[in-house]
């Protein structure tokens, strides 16, 4: 007999909600009651604690056994043994000391890029980087696959890149002042669901609806006419070409001078600069909005309308994420805040600049004005990093030299390869590369609670608990709320908490009582809330003791409202100067044209990528694939989950296509399609749509990678992961950030027995060694 259903407090970071659980499985969801618009991700939670695809205890790869720790292309094909925990510690441990004490720490690559679960103990990163650390050090990664171009090129321009996120515009005094939202990359809602650490409230349909009744505009500027949530003027721009857009309109401000000089004088630098090459004084070719309908495609009439529409109110110029994570992903971002410095509006409530509404859910919320409680990291002995979506090139190429941000840098010889709370076979580009690139190390280790892609191709696979087998807390810099995450069922078969997991390495290591400081898993997240109640007491608050708020399940905080990004600097702009050389907005940047790179110049300019309709890739392989956020999870978490699932056509992820393109193709409705192009191949399932330009396709990511033939690093994924499709490039040699967002394919449909889905389907596990 099954015993009695339970409802505890959980939070995932899409979204806050009491997991019910019975039996030790989750059998439903409640959303938390203070949220405007919780997320239907939340289903994917039911059924996931026992699915199949778990892994249930520690193992080791064949090979890795037969062999010892060296090169092979055996990953992601072999079979794996089962081992006890001491066995895996013990194993482990010894690998750990080999490659420290023959090849140093810096042969450990430790980037382990993900991002896990919410939580501020038991998050993933934190755990695996402190573990690391107290080792004596690894090769770390900077930077984020999400932020890869803004993070280098933002500081450079307006000195901070989180602050624009965290300090951002709000909601409210977006939805009271703004006239006008002119919105590159749309706002896309599917992507407010998610915040990294989770969120309370989801208030941005909300905001766009109140903006529209005070008879606001929104104009979407999107290549997918579902950007956007409700009633919007939408412009379709080839894409990857919103830099031209942008300085065409920017040209129209300038020649029909509707440009504020003033702002431009007091608060900008290097102005100058950049109208020569926007009115083609510099290289002969002016900027204007014909210029910009042969590269983008929207008609130059149209552009020159709403460059004075944007002229004549309050507007609001904002850029999503999407925008950057392309080649030449640092103009955008660098265009969108000159165009709005153009109009002078940057400190207005409601005007200015925005980057990142609706690619999460943060921007727009109100900041929490103290520090959040964190679990203490240390020093890396270790100064070698690398940016982050550099890691094949890091395994192809050590030695190697490589440009970044100004610096000349070499790759290190990476040996031994961890990975705790994140899949790269989700995140990374070319995975026929990547493939090639992870059978270099001597080891992989994975930790996760899933057989993801990854953790089939590690050599050493550790089985963690997910989010609702144990206790933790969370909050983030921008929710009211401090949250009790309320272990929902046991963990499941012989999973653990990495944090155990790590403890018993580091005691047998040595180091077991520096990386517990004594404490059960317990007593951390109750210490790490008496921290964070000595937060809030300095700012003159009180929460409640560690029991209370157990109890109560949340505790509510105070918030900076009516914030406006950038209002103190244009208030003062010599006392809150930015953290730029200039101590101003940098139009024109002297460090980054020092650096003499032939794709990233001293202002914004236009470059022409390698992967869109413009160029002569195209004639190849003539359909521009969008590789965006998927609707029905976060990333690949999940996948198996019933909303995940429920879009999926004939089991494969559903790759969306304008009727015409179909029709030319062959195409109709729920067909299996091969999609491909010289770097590779993956089947889809064709959903048609006349919300796309014709010859735009998208493709989300997250389908797990399912290769035809597991041995072959270039099969066919028989699934839809459109990373199998993507090129590994970086956005320039500024920032080499993420380029995973745009590549070239061509579609045909698929003929002859359609394989099946064995992407869920653990590996075979001896049981003995
Ligand atoms: N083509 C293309 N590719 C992209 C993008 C794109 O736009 N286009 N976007 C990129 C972006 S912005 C991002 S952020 C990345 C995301 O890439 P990732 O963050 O790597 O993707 P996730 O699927 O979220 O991986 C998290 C993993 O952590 C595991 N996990 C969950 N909880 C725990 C835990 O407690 N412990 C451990 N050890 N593991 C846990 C999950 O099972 C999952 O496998 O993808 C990038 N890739
Ligand atoms: N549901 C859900 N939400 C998520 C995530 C998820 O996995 N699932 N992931 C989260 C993460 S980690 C991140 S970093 C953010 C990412 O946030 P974003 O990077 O902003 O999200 P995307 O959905 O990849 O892209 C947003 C939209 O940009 C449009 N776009 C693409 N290329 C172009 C172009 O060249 N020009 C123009 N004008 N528009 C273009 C696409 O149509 C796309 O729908 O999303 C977060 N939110
Ligand atoms: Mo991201």
């Amino acid at each position: 007999m099954g015993s009695a259903s339970t409802r505890r407090q959980q939070m995932a970071h899409w979204g806050m909600f009491e997991a019910e659980a019975q039996d030790g499985e989750i059998t439903a969801v409640h959303p938390f009651a203070g949220d405007a618009d919780p997320s239907p991700i939340l289903e994917n939670a039911v059924g996931s604690v026992r699915h199949r695809s778990r892994i249930t205890g520690p193992v080791v790869r064949r090979g890795w056994l037969e062999d010892g720790p060296v090169p092979s292309d055996r990953r992601g094909s072999d079979e794996f043994v089962a081992v006890s925990w001491d066995e895996l510690t013990e194993l482990l441990a010894r690998e750990l000391r080999r490659v420290v004490d023959t090849h140093g720490n810096r042969a450990i690559f430790g980037g382990s890029y993900g991002w896990s679960a919410p939580g501020r103990f038991h998050h993933a990163q934190s755990q695996v980087h402190r573990f690391l650390k107290m080792l004596g050090g690894y090769t770390r990664s900077e930077n984020t696959y999400s932020l890869g171009a803004t993070a280098v090129i933002m500081p450079r321009v307006i000195g901070t890149h989180w602050k624009l996120f965290a300090r951002s515009t709000n909601w409210d005094v977006i939805a009271r002042e703004t006239d006008l939202m002119v919105c590159f990359g749309g706002v896309p809602l599917k992507n407010t669901a998610v915040n990294d650490g989770g969120t309370s409230d989801h208030p941005t349909r909300g905001a766009l609806d109140a903006l529209r009744a005070r008879g606001g505009r929104i104009v979407t500027i999107s290549p997918l006419r579902d950007d956007v949530h409700g009633d919007a003027e939408w412009l379709a721009p080839r894409p990857g070409s919103d830099v031209a857009v942008m300085l065409a309109l920017g040209h129209v401000l300038a020649t029909e001078n509707l440009l504020d000089r003033a702002f431009l004088d007091r608060y900008t630098v290097g102005y100058g600069k950049f109208e020569d090459y926007l009115l083609g004084r510099a290289d002969g070719v002016a900027k204007d909005p014909v210029w910009a309908e042969g590269i983008s495609g929207i008609p130059a009439a149209d552009i020159a309308a709403l460059a004075r529409r944007m002229a004549s109110g309050r507007t609001l110029v904002t850029v999503t994420w999407s925008l950057q994570r392309v080649r030449h992903g640092e103009q955008a971002p660098w265009a969108g805040i000159t165009l709005a410095a153009m109009l002078g509006q940057i400190g207005l409530p409601g005007g200015g600049f925005g980057h990142g509404y609706g690619s999460m859910n943060e921007p727009g919320l109100a900041p929490v004005p103290y520090p959040l409680p964190t679990l203490f990291q240390g020093q890396n002995p270790v100064s070698d990093s690398i940016p982050v979506a550099a890691i094949s090139d890091l395994l192809l190429h050590p030695g190697e030299r490589y440009d970044y941000n100004g610096e000349s840098r070499t790759f290190p010889d990476i040996r031994l390869v961890y990975w705790a709370g994140g899949n790269p076979f989700h995140h990374h580009q070319d995975l026929g590369r990547l493939r090639r690139a992870l059978a270099r190390p001597d080891t992989i280790v994975v930790h996760d609670p899933y057989w993801t892609p990854m953790a089939k191709h590690a050599d050493i696979v550790v089985p963690s608990t997910t989010s609702l087998e144990r206790n933790d807390l969370t909050c983030t810099r921008n929710d009211p709320l401090m949250v009790a995450m309320q272990a929902a069922v046991e963990p499941y078969a012989d999973a653990r908490d990495d944090y155990d997991t790590f403890a018993a390495l580091a005691r047998r290591l040595g180091f077991g009582a520096q990386f517990t400081e004594g404490r059960t898993s317990g007593e951390w997240i109750e210490h790490l809330y008496e921290q964070w109640r000595g937060f809030v007491a300095a700012d003159g608050g009180d929460a409640p003791p560690f029991d209370e708020f157990w109890a109560r399940g949340h505790v509510r905080m105070r918030t900076e409202d009516d914030l406006t990004l950038l209002e103190d600097f244009r208030a003062d702009p010599e006392r809150n100067a930015l953290r730029t050389p200039s101590g101003k907005i940098e139009i024109f940047s002297s460090d980054i044209d020092g650096f003499g790179y032939d794709d990233c110049a001293g202002h914004p300019t236009w470059y022409e990528p390698e992967e869109w309709l413009g160029g002569a890739r195209a004639e190849r392989f003539p359909l521009h694939l969008i590789a965006n956020q998927p609707k029905t999870r976060l990333h690949g978490q999940l996948d198996h989950g019933a909303i995940s699932q429920s879009s999926k056509v004939v089991g494969r992820e559903p790759i969306r296509l304008h009727p015409a393109a179909a029709a030319e193709r062959g195409i109709t409705a729920g067909d299996v399609v091969r999609v491909f192009n010289d770097r590779g191949a993956c089947l889809a399932g064709a959903v048609l749509d006349d919300g796309l330009l014709r010859g735009v396709v998208q493709l989300s990511t997250g389908a797990w990678y399912d290769p035809l033939d597991p041995s072959d690093p270039n099969s066919m994924c028989v699934h839809g992961n459109p990373n199998v499709l993507t090129p590994d490039v970086g956005t320039s040699r500024l920032a080499r950030g993420c380029t995973g967002q745009h590549v070239l394919v061509e579609i045909e449909r698929f003929v002859g027995d359609v394989p099946p889905i064995r992407a869920y389907e653990p590996p075979v596990v001896r049981s003995h060694m």
